[in-house]
């Protein structure tokens, strides 16, 4: 594996590659041409801009998260054709310039969900959280309004101002978009892009719905070991594959987190590890990385990581905020330095375990 971090780029990101390429074990970061919109083919120049300014750091760039998917593609509208040439221009163009894994989602509306950006919790730092209630008792046009004023005066991935302008529309949009047909979208766009990620060898990670369930009665297909394995058979090729994200699957607390990373050996191409504590089934914070400080056994999420050979990039996943810094919500630089520490320590015993016959 390839301990990584995510960056959002140079003026979006408060942290810097500088401060990435100090934290011990980190290698690489994921990163995505933050400015563009879901759609858009991506420039070339742009490309091997990114690609040159994470280099000269002595980084490497690792794959990108996010090359996001126009909502035509996913409601199934005529001019989709339009918008997966333009996805395939972009992936063709990624594999010219050598990266090879691209993490995605197929969520309608909304990329993720949470109802507080900033809980407090009892030593001081802050989290994201969900709880049920609070997202019942929201219309999902203020959804964004909610929490705008938490996001610390950055732009969060999926809650562009520009498509949140447009929320009543694109729920419309999607009214007659159920999960079959949703499966259906995804397996036609899976089908057009193969060929492309074949020829660059690209592995395609998509990323699974968090929460894993329907909101706002929303379709959400990408939830459990089902529904995941359903997909990797629909379109039976290697290129088509998974990001693992713990704290996304993980919210449902019948997914069971080592046994779904053992039924997708060899269809993994991007990990994130992240821990969530549970006070009730419907409300969860996200946790520091460490076991005991959440409800998931980050050890045994390791130890099937490795034991399927897992090669591809990993990274921390969202950190809470502590020691005063201020960055969007998630992703600042201190808590997720000490999770890739501790994700690398676990991987480091695991591994010399192994190496020693100690299992
Ligand atoms: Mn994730």
């Amino acid at each position: 594996m390839q301990m990584t971090l995510r960056w959002y780029g140079t003026g979006y990101d408060t942290v810097t590659l500088k401060q990435i390429r100090q934290i011990p074990g980190v290698t690489g970061v994921i990163s995505t041409l933050y400015g563009t919109q879901p759609g858009e083919t991506w420039k070339m120049e742009d490309i091997l801009a990114l690609k040159k300014e994470i280099e000269d750091a002595g980084l490497s760039l690792a794959g990108i998260e996010s090359v996001n998917i126009h909502d035509a593609i996913k409601i199934g509208t005529p001019d989709r054709e339009q918008y997966i040439d333009n996805y395939i221009t972009t992936l063709e163009r990624l594999g010219q310039a050598d990266v090879h894994m691209v993490c995605y989602n197929f969520m309608p509306v909304f990329d993720w969900t949470r109802s507080e950006l900033a809980r407090k919790r009892p030593d001081g730092s802050t989290v994201l959280a969900y709880n049920q209630a609070a997202i019942d008792a929201i219309v999902p046009e203020k959804m964004f309004e909610s929490i705008a004023g938490e996001m610390n005066g950055t732009v969060m991935p999926g809650w562009e101002p520009e498509r949140m302008a447009h929320v009543k529309e694109l729920f419309e949009a999607y009214k007659d978009v159920d999960d079959e047909k949703l499966f259906a979208n995804l397996k036609y766009f899976l089908e057009r892009i193969m060929p492309v990620c074949d020829k660059y060898d690209i592995n395609m990670a998509i990323h699974p719905d968090d929460p894993a369930w329907s909101v706002f009665g929303l379709p959400r297909i990408i939830i459990n070991k089902k529904n995941i394995l359903r997909m990797m058979q629909m379109v039976d090729n290697p290129h088509n594959g998974v990001t693992f994200c713990s704290g996304s699957y993980g919210t449902n607390l019948e997914n069971d987190l080592p046994d779904m990373i053992r039924s997708l050996k060899g269809r993994i191409h991007f990990a994130h590890v992240r821990n969530l504590k549970f006070n009730s089934q419907q409300d969860f914070e996200e946790a520091a990385h460490l076991s005991s400080d959440g409800s998931f056994d980050m050890y045994e999420l390791m130890l099937a990581l490795y034991d399927i050979g897992f090669d591809g990039p990993i990274r921390p996943d969202h950190g809470r905020m502590i020691w005063d810094e201020v960055a969007m919500p998630g992703y600042g630089l201190y808590d997720r330095a000490l999770g890739a520490t501790y994700l690398n320590g676990l991987w480091e015993a695991i591994e010399k375990s192994h190496e020693r016959g100690i299992k």
